[in-house]
């Protein structure tokens, strides 16, 4: 479809209704929530921006997919379909259904990551990090300098340092298990890797016999921005374009609760057969048997549908399109943001947004709880509470301080988007009334799901 007349390309068969609150109803669950947002109510939300995982709306073409279930412990045909539609996709040899990415990630670093070894990335994602760190490796970050200056346009800000690669390569050799891209960098703004740098990042892995594999979540999402802004690729297919990116990778963990478009599932494909061996006994022991892996039959047909409707590229065009739309109204609010803006979230720079709250205020985490209590509207800290850690009795902070709002696919509409902008930008123009938060709680582990603060 051309631009100018491409809206939704989908439109809508089914509502689920939503509960309309007011400002002193807010106040009080966020309170009774100690100023967590993982810590209230969904039905007391209006507008989710909590997450893009397993939030997306599903198609008829997926309900009627799950219909079609065919329950079976083993050798089910939804499987035979799971199996060959991501086979196509990612190319890989082996294709193991997990219950979603966490369950990926688990199952391949137990397998192949040892106490002290090296993973670098160029961004780890909260459970990738915890999924390292708890086999007792070091999940170390080596996204490209410019990630961590939000203003800085780049068309591929998630890329990873190719130079602090080859030191830590220099440095750590055979420490090192494997090496991860993750596209696009949720955790750097949502910001795609080129093509070039994935090309670049797989020579300096087989040159050093170093596994490599992509953490796969939006890998859809990355493969639409490769072809709008790589030199060569204008003309090819988002399908293509993801084939091309996981030839060059050894395998892949996936969540396809993000560009698989179902509420719930994920996998872990690869080539190496050795590495089967090992992985499939993990699999049957936490997850299930190799044809279902901790789904129901039905939801791997949901996965299968799902993944080839998140490549179509009116599809995509509508899905980038929205953000870029939220991201547009906060810009001409002067609303401060990573630039250029995510594929499948707006990340709010907290740190300019609220300078006059330090970081050890959480300023991300306050800037949630009032976008919440102006508007019903939920973002996610990305900062200090979920990056941040005590260190010999010392806190160390992240370099970025953001609120991520991450929309669901297909779920919400354009009026939706205003709202939340309209929220943000009234809240930036009384910015300096803002307070910060005191951590009263927190978990050794993944500190910022269950965290208490109070208000100061
Ligand atoms: O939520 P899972 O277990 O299906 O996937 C874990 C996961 C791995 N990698 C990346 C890049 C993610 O973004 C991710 C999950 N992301 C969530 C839940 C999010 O809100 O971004």
């Amino acid at each position: 479809m051309e631009d100018e007349y491409l809206a939704e390309p989908f439109r809508i068969k089914m509502v689920e209704n939503l509960k309309i609150t007011d400002r002193k109803y807010r106040e009080e669950a966020i309170k009774k929530g100690h100023y967590n947002l993982f810590c209230i109510d969904a039905e007391d939300v209006y507008i989710d921006l909590l997450t893009d995982s397993g939030t997306s709306a599903m198609s008829d073409s997926q309900w009627a997919g799950i219909m079609m279930g065919n329950q079976a412990y083993a050798g089910s045909r939804n499987y035979k379909h799971f199996e060959d539609v991501l086979r196509g996709i990612f190319g890989y040899r082996h294709i193991l259904p997990t219950h979603q990415g966490r369950a990926s990630e688990n199952l391949l670093f137990s397998s192949i990551v040892k106490k002290g070894n090296v993973v670098p990335a160029n961004s780890h994602f909260d459970t990738t990090r915890a999924n390292v760190e708890s086999n007792g490796g070091i999940a170390l970050n080596l996204v490209i300098e410019e990630a961590y200056d939000t203003e800085k346009i780049l068309p591929f800000k998630g890329n990873m340092d190719l130079e602090k690669l080859k030191e830590c390569i220099k440095k750590e050799g055979k420490n090192i298990p494997l090496i991860l891209m993750t596209v696009t960098n949720n955790a750097g703004g949502g910001q795609p890797v080129s093509m070039e740098n994935l090309k670049a990042v797989s020579k300096i892995a087989r040159e050093n016999k170093i596994p490599f594999f992509i953490d796969a979540c939006r890998y859809a999402e990355n493969s639409y921005f490769i072809k709008m802004r790589e030199k060569g690729y204008e003309n090819k297919t988002p399908l293509e374009i993801a084939r091309e990116m996981f030839a060059l990778a050894d395998g892949c963990t996936f969540s396809a609760k993000k560009d698989g478009l179902v509420n719930i599932g994920g996998a872990l494909a690869f080539n190496d057969d050795a590495l089967l061996e090992i992985v499939r006994e993990k699999l049957i022991l936490i997850e299930g048997f190799t044809s279902y892996g901790g789904l129901a039959c039905r939801d791997l047909e949901a996965v299968a549908i799902g993944v080839m409707e998140a490549l179509q590229e009116d599809y995509l065009k509508n899905r980038i399109g929205q953000t870029q739309y939220l991201g547009d109204k906060l810009k001409e609010g002067g609303v401060p943001m990573v630039l250029p803006f995510g594929g499948h979230a707006i990340y709010v720079d907290a740190k300019k947004f609220l300078p006059n709250i330090p970081q050890s205020q959480f300023p991300a985490q306050a800037l949630g709880c009032e976008l919440y209590c102006e508007a019903g509207v939920r973002g996610v800290e990305i900062g200090t509470a979920t990056f941040g850690k005590t260190e010999n009795g010392k806190a160390v902070y992240p370099k970025l301080e953001l609120l991520r709002l991450a929309i669901p696919r297909r779920a919400y509409t354009n009026r939706h988007m205003d709202v939340v902008a309209r929220a943000l930008i009234n809240i930036y123009k009384r910015r300096d009334k803002l307070k910060g938060l005191k951590m009263t709680y927190e978990a050794k582990s993944l500190r910022h799901f269950t965290a208490k603060y109070e208000k100061l």
